[in-house]
C-alpha cells in the first residue's frame, strides 16, 4: 500500500521537502503519495509579500511577516542550494545581497523546474491534525477557503512546515493604550515611507529591530531608539540612532525607560520576536519552545520525540536558511523512504538532549554559526544531498558579523564568494543606503555592475 505523507506549507522548507522527493523520483525511486496544503494562493511563504495585515480575505491569520523594501540580510552565498547555484539560476553572477523579489525567484525557479507544484493544494488552511492511537495515521482537517468546506483525510505521515516568524509575541508595557501614534508588531510593518520625518521607538535588540530601524533611517526617519531588555546591538550607529534600556512605561508621547531617561516618540514598534505557534496540533503532538537552535523534543531537530511520523522543518533560529531546510528535507525523505532508521526511543532523547546542552554551551554568535553548521553536516552525512562546504560557508557567516560590527548601514555593499561556484559575487550597481528601487529588474539593471575587489 502507498504511504500517504502530508506536507503542511508550501513556503522554503515545504517546497523543500517536495523537492527532496522529487529528487529520489527521477533517481528511480518509488515516492509516497504527497499532498502539501498552503494556505496562500501561491508558493514561497514569507517571501510573498502582502499588504495585508491582521486576518486576510478568508479570515485567516495573514502569514507575511516582510515588508516593502526588504533586502537579504545575510550574503545569498550563506543560502545558496547545493543543488541549483544563484549563477545557474540567473544566468551570471549577482551581488551577494538581494532584496527580497530576487531572492523569491530563486526560490521559486528551482522548484518550477520540477513537476512537484502538481502536488500543492492552494488556499487549504489546516485546521486539525490528529493521530489515531491504534493505528498511528493522522487525519487532517483542512478548511478550503475559497468554498469555505472542512474536510478530513488520512495520512501515514505529517510534516510541519508552517514558519515560526508570524504569530507576535507582542508584550504590554504600561501606558500603550493611552499612546497617541500608532503602536505596531513587527509582523505587521510594511512601509518605511510612513515614518517619515518620525520619532520612532523600537523595542527589541534582534534581527527585526536592526533591520526595521535602519530601514526607516534610509526611508527618512527622523530618529529611532531601540530599547532592549537584555543587552543592546551595539553597532556604531549613526547619531540619530540610540540604544537605550528597556521601556517603563509610556505617558503621552514620552516613552520611559529603565535607566530614567525618556523620550518624545511619534510611533512604537514591537520588534519583540514570534512565538512557535500550531494552532492545528493536539497538545500531546505540538512542539513548544522558544527561537533557539535547537529546539526541545525533536530528533535531529525534525522528529517529534512524542510522535516519530509527525516531523517539523524550518523550527530552528536561524542562520543558515535554505541550504538547512534543504538538509532537513532530505534527512525526513530518507526516514520515510526507510533509507534511514531511527533509533529507539531512549536512543533518540539522548541525542537530542546532548545537542541541546551543546547549544547551551554556546556563547556568541561566532559558536553559534559552529553550532548550526555542525548540525547540518550531521544531518548531511547519511543522504546523497549534493556536497557543499558547509565550514566554508559558516567562514563566510562569520565575516558577515564582522563587516557589520564595522558598518551597519554599509555591510549590504560587501561581496562574497560562491562556495559552489567559486565566483566573487560583483559589487551592485548603487550604494544600499542610495537604492531606493528594491525590485527584481532594478537590482538586475547591469549598466553600472562593477567587479568586486577581494576584501
Ligand atoms: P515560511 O516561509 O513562514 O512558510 C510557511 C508556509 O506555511 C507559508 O506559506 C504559510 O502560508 C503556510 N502555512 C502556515 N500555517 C498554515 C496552515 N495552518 N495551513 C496551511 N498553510 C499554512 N531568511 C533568509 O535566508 N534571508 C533573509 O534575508 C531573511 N529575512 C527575513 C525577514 C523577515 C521579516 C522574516 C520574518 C524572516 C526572514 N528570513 C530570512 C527567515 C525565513 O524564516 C526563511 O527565509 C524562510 O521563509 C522560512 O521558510 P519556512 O518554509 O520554514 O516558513
Ligand atoms: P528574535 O531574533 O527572536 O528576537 C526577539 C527580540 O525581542 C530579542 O531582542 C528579545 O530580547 C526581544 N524581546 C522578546 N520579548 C521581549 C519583551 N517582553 N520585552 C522586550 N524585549 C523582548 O526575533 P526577530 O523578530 O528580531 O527576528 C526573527 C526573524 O525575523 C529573523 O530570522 C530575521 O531575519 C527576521 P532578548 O534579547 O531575548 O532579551
Amino acid at each position: 500500500m502507498t504511504l500517504r505523507i502530508a506536507i503542511l506549507g508550501a513556503g522554503p522548507s515545504g517546497l523543500a521537502q517536495l523537492r527532496a522527493f522529487e529528487a529520489a523520483r527521477r533517481d528511480g525511486a518509488d515516492i509516497p503519495e504527497i499532498v502539501c496544503y498552503e494556505k496562500q494562493s501561491d508558493w514561497g511563504g514569507l517571501w510573498n509579500y502582502t499588504w495585508r495585515t491582521g486576518l486576510d480575505a478568508y479570515g485567516e491569520p495573514v502569514h507575511g511577516s516582510m515588508y516593502r523594501y526588504l533586502w537579504s540580510n545575510g550574503p545569498k552565498e550563506c543560502l545558496e542550494f547545493a543543488d541549483y547555484s544563484f549563477e545557474e539560476h540567473f544566468g551570471r553572477p549577482i551581488p551577494s545581497y538581494p532584496p527580497r523579489a530576487v531572492l523569491r525567484d530563486y526560490i521559486m525557479g528551482r522548484v518550477a523546474k520540477s513537476n512537484v507544484r502538481q502536488y500543492i493544494r492552494f488556499n487549504t488552511a489546516v485546521h486539525w491534525v490528529d493521530q489515531d492511537q491504534a493505528t498511528g495515521k493522522f487525519a487532517v482537517t483542512v478548511r478550503d477557503l475559497k468554498q469555505d468546506e472542512l474536510s478530513t483525510e488520512e495520512f501515514d505521515h505529517v510534516i510541519v512546515a508552517t514558519g515560526h516568524f508570524s504569530t507576535p509575541n507582542a508584550p504590554y508595557f504600561e501606558g500603550l493604550e493611552q499612546f497617541p501614534g500608532r503602536v505596531l508588531h513587527a509582523h505587521d510593518f510594511r512601509d518605511a515611507v510612513e515614518f517619515e520625518g518620525k520619532d520612532l521607538l523600537l523595542i527589541g535588540s534582534s534581527y527585526s529591530a536592526e533591520d526595521i530601524g535602519t530601514q526607516c533611517h534610509k526611508y527618512g526617519a527622523k530618529s529611532v531608539t531601540f530599547s532592549y531588555r537584555s543587552q543592546p546591538m551595539g553597532f556604531d550607529w549613526p547619531e540619530s540612532f540610540a540604544e537605550v534600556p528597556l521601556l517603563t512605561e509610556v505617558i503621552g508621547k514620552t516613552a520611559h525607560f529603565k535607566d530614567g531617561t525618556s523620550k518624545e516618540v511619534d510611533a512604537i514598534i514591537l520588534c519583540t520576536g514570534y512565538q512557535h505557534h500550531f494552532p492545528f496540533l493536539p497538545n500531546e503532538l505540538t512542539l513548544t519552545t522558544h527561537n533557539r537552535l535547537y529546539p526541545e523534543g525533536l530528533y535531529k531537530g525534525i522528529v517529534s520525540l512524542a510522535s516519530p511520523q509527525l516531523m517539523f522543518l524550518g523550527m530552528q533560529d536561524q542562520y543558515y536558511t535554505f541550504n538547512m531546510f534543504d538538509a532537513q528535507a532530505w534527512y525526513a525523505r530518507d526516514l520515510i523512504l526507510d533509507r534511514i532508521k531511527l533509533p529507539a526511543a531512549a536512543a533518540m532523547e539522548a541525542d537530542c538532549n546532548e545537542w541541546v546542552s551543546r547549544e547551551e554551551q554556546v556563547a556568541n554568535p561566532f559558536e553559534a554559526i559552529d553550532f548550526q553548521a555542525a548540525y547540518i553536516l550531521d544531518l548531511l552525512e547519511p543522504t546523497d544531498y549534493p556536497a557543499f562546504d558547509v565550514t566554508g560557508v559558516a567562514e563566510i557567516f562569520k565575516e558577515w558579523e564582522h563587516h557589520k560590527e564595522a558598518d551597519i548601514l554599509g555591510y549590504r555593499n560587501k561581496s562574497y564568494r560562491s562556495t559552489l561556484t567559486g565566483t566573487l559575487a560583483p559589487v551592485h550597481h548603487t550604494r544600499w543606503m542610495d537604492a531606493m528601487d528594491d525590485s527584481l529588474e532594478a537590482f538586475l539593471a547591469e549598466e553600472q555592475a562593477q567587479p568586486a575587489k577581494e576584501s
